[in-house]
């Protein structure tokens, strides 16, 4: 996610970290490469004149004179001003509300509002506990009701049965009927795609805010069309009063533009961005750590929140007390650690947010996807379990029995054994007290990464 952006403003930082004394030479030259580095991003023209006008005035002014690292302060300027810029603080929904709380998508065809919908309900559900009410009002695209459906099937969410047939405004006020007789805490409305320019169409989504009055009415927008996406974002803000914006498939997106774009030019904050397809691909935003991103500074925040969020805790805490005991860890354990992180859904967005990550080659880190996970507990599973409690025992015949029960070559085995062993001595050392809570929550992923990596 915004890697370019990222790289680029990486290098003219390094090169500026370092100076022991900086001239207003070389801070303009600084600015000068921030500024292209914006630019080259797809951030509104605008914005980045404000922007450098800000962080130039904070640099120049005693601030940056005064201390005893420049360098370093004016880095500190330019992540307090990203900060600012995507705005300040995390906004959350608003769930204060008289319940149910209504919450409007809105958004232009195949921005991602359906299965933003999706993801939404999943992160009422389990974030905060709320009995979630989904309805479609896309009465026109085939199979849209459907798509919704099924999405809410798997969420285990309830899903307003509408037919294709009602009017959407009717099909919103039943749902929202229901919703109230059945106490529901939350319904999203999810809308048919639209083209803004399409009248008839805008018409109708102002009708379907003024029938169900929602607490949030939220943009949701693709956030590869970069500075386009802020335009179209106030466009609609002129026709409807939205409360806020979600960023959509960011996980794509190398340039970062509309992020840096949407609060200032729609003065709309972002609540949350998009970062996979499936319903867990959803992240809160929050503009300070997404700053400490763009920066290659990482988000171990938000990493420790991810592998909170995902891992089975009890399962966790009941493998640790295991290892403190000395009781050991045998490859059953390493087969659920495997089952846990395989469900963390994509590593490779938990990755990103590690400091330093940024600095290994995409295509490397693209290696560590969930289908190795996969792999390595059907590896686990064909051994029987004699050799799972002692892998010493595993002789070459052994090892090709194995290897073809899972459908691998035998060296993928031995690497998997390898693994194992380092799992095994790190778990030691952490029985003994050493590492700390985060890394017995990952499980050791440092040593599952691929050559090369440490
Ligand atoms: N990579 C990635 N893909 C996404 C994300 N959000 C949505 N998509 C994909 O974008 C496509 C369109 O998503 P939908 O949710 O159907 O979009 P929509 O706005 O409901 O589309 P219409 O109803 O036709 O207007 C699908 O293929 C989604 O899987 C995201 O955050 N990341
Ligand atoms: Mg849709």
């Amino acid at each position: 996610m915004f890697q370019q952006l990222s790289d680029r403003l990486g290098q003219t930082l390094k090169n500026i970290r370092g100076q022991g004394r900086l001239s207003e030479d070389n801070i303009k030259k600084a600015l000068r490469d921030v500024r292209q580095s914006l630019i080259e991003a797809d951030v509104a023209v605008d914005v980045v004149q404000e922007f450098i006008g800000k962080v130039k005035r904070r640099a120049l002014g005693r601030e940056v004179a005064k201390s005893l690292n420049p360098g370093q302060v004016f880095i500190k300027i330019v992540k307090a001003e990203l900060t600012e810029l995507m705005g300040e603080k995390c906004e959350e929904l608003n769930l204060a509300a008289q319940p149910p709380v209504v919450i409007l998508m809105a958004g232009l065809q195949g921005s991602g509002k359906t299965t933003t919908s999706a993801k939404l309900a999943r992160w009422l559900k389990l974030q905060r506990k709320k009995k979630v009410l989904l309805v479609s009002t896309d009465v026109y695209r085939p199979a849209a009701m459907q798509q919704l459906e099924t999405l809410a099937k798997e969420l285990e969410v309830d899903c307003f049965p509408a037919e294709a047939s009602q009017k959407p405004v009717d099909i919103a006020k039943k749902a929202l009927e229901m919703a109230r007789k059945q106490v529901f805490d939350a319904v999203i409305v999810d809308t048919a795609g639209r083209l803004h320019i399409d009248q008839e169409m805008m018409a109708e989504i102002k009708a379907l805010h003024q029938a169900v009055n929602p607490v949030e009415t939220l943009f949701v927008v693709d956030s590869m069309t970069g500075q386009d996406a802020a335009n179209t974002a106030k466009a609609f803000h002129d026709a409807l009063p939205l409360t806020g914006v979600i960023l959509t498939k960011a996980d794509g997106d190398a340039r970062g533009g509309a992020a840096l774009s949407i609060r200032a030019i729609t003065g709309k904050p972002i609540k949350f961005i998009g970062v996979g397809e499936k319903t867990d691909a959803l992240e809160a935003f929050y503009p300070d750590r997404m700053a400490s991103r763009i920066l290659g500074m990482g988000d171990v925040l938000g990493l420790i929140e991810g592998i909170e969020q995902k891992v089975d805790r009890e399962k966790t805490q009941e493998l640790a007390k295991k290892v403190m005991s000395g009781k050991g860890f045998t490859l059953e354990d390493f087969s659920e650690q495997l089952k846990q992180m395989s469900s963390m859904g994509s590593i490779s967005s938990l990755l990103e947010k590690m400091p330093g990550m940024g600095s290994i080659p995409e295509a490397a880190r693209n290696k560590i996807n969930d289908k190795m996970f996969v792999r390595m507990s059907a590896i686990i599973s064909s051994m029987t379990k004699q050799e799972r409690r002692n892998p010493d025992i595993i002789s070459g015949s052994r090892k090709r029995r194995i290897a073809a029960g899972s459908g691998v070559e035998v060296p993928e085995v031995n690497k998997l054994l390898k693994q194992f062993d380092q799992m095994q001595k790190m778990m030691k050392k952490m029985g003994k007290g050493g590492l700390g809570k985060m890394m017995r929550g990952m499980g050791g992923m440092k040593n599952m990464l691929p050559p090369g990596f440490h």
